[in-house]
């Protein structure tokens, strides 16, 4: 029998929309009912779990899942003996320490002796232990932002976005302890059979990223400009040059960085660029 991967996502949640966006683009895709536990792909040997992210891990270590979508931090705060499989670049925040706003704070000290509420005691512990503080943690599952205003705990550990929910909460972040991203997890006894399909979803995976960390770029360019051009544009080999129908123009084509978009784009307008076309990148085979 051909094996078929597992893969679970949480079902509903911060992870969710964009864990099956990812799936999606890899070219992968099912029909999700709103209220299904289970999905089979009608394209790719897969099915697709639909779990809380709390389980996640857990169902991944016993093989239940092969592959799994969660946050780091609750890869790390569940401690299983997993793989992680490969970083996916959304879902970001971070897990931070935080105190009421009228509070001074000196330092990581000021926790000596104080209470705080967290869900994530095993990390926050790690970072007491390595700051060599003694607190107590106190565990709560939700709200955690509200502990110190109803007089259960005197700062909060807690994972952070925009910080709209500690400051609303009269609370200021005082020390960032883990900073997380969406990861894929992976069951650590998976058969031949299915390691050959986590890697050919990894290469899926890895297209579609490099495809949005990268931009594809078309413009004109005078005869004279051609060289000091190339320089600027790399490309995967090296760029495309081609003769416009205007005599002494070429029409250049290449691939930048997101990230030195901006600075490549003026250097190409001081070096005689004109009419730039910027494009996104749907896959990229690297
Ligand atoms: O029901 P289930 O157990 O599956 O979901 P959940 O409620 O436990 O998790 P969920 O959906 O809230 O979050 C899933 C994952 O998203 C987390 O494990 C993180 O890895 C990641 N993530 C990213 C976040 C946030 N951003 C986030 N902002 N998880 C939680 N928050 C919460 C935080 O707890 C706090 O209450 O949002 C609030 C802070 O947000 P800001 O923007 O006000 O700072
Ligand atoms: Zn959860």
């Amino acid at each position: 029998m051909k094996d078929i991967l597992r893969i679970a996502i949480q079902k509903s949640g911060r992870l969710s929309e964009q864990s099956i966006k990812l799936i999606n683009e890899c070219g992968i895709h099912f029909n999700n009912g709103k209220s299904r536990l289970k999905a089979v792909s009608y394209n790719f040997p897969a099915e697709f779990l639909f779990l809380r992210d709390d389980d996640i891990p857990g169902y991944v270590e016993d093989g239940i899942a092969d592959l799994g979508i969660v946050g780091e931090n609750e890869m790390v705060e569940k401690d299983k003996d997993i793989l992680l499989v490969k970083r996916l670049g959304f879902s970001k925040c971070r897990l931070s320490l935080a105190i009421p706003r009228d509070k001074e704070y000196p330092g990581p000290h000021y926790f000596e002796g104080k209470n705080i509420a967290t869900s994530y005691t095993r990390i926050l512990n790690q970072f007491l232990e390595k700051q060599q503080l003694s607190a107590q943690i106190h565990e709560i599952s939700g709200s955690v932002e509200i502990a110190p205003s109803i007089g259960l705990a005197d700062a909060v550990c807690d994972i952070v976005s925009s910080g709209s929910t500690l400051l609303s909460n009269g609370l200021k972040e005082v020390e960032t302890i883990f900073r997380s991203e969406a990861v894929l997890i992976g069951n650590k006894a998976a058969s031949e059979q299915k390691k050959s399909l986590i890697d050919q979803l990894v290469f899926r995976i890895n297209s579609v990223q490099a495809g949005q960390g990268n931009k594809y770029i078309l413009l004109n360019a005078p005869e004279e400009s051609i060289d000091a051009i190339v320089d600027l544009l790399p490309g995967m080999r090296s760029p495309t040059v081609v003769p416009l129908a205007t005599k002494g123009w070429h029409s250049i084509h290449s691939v930048v960085q997101e990230d030195q978009f901006w600075e490549v784009i003026e250097k190409l307008r001081e070096a005689g660029a004109e009419g730039i076309l910027v494009v996104p990148i749907e896959k990229m085979i690297v």
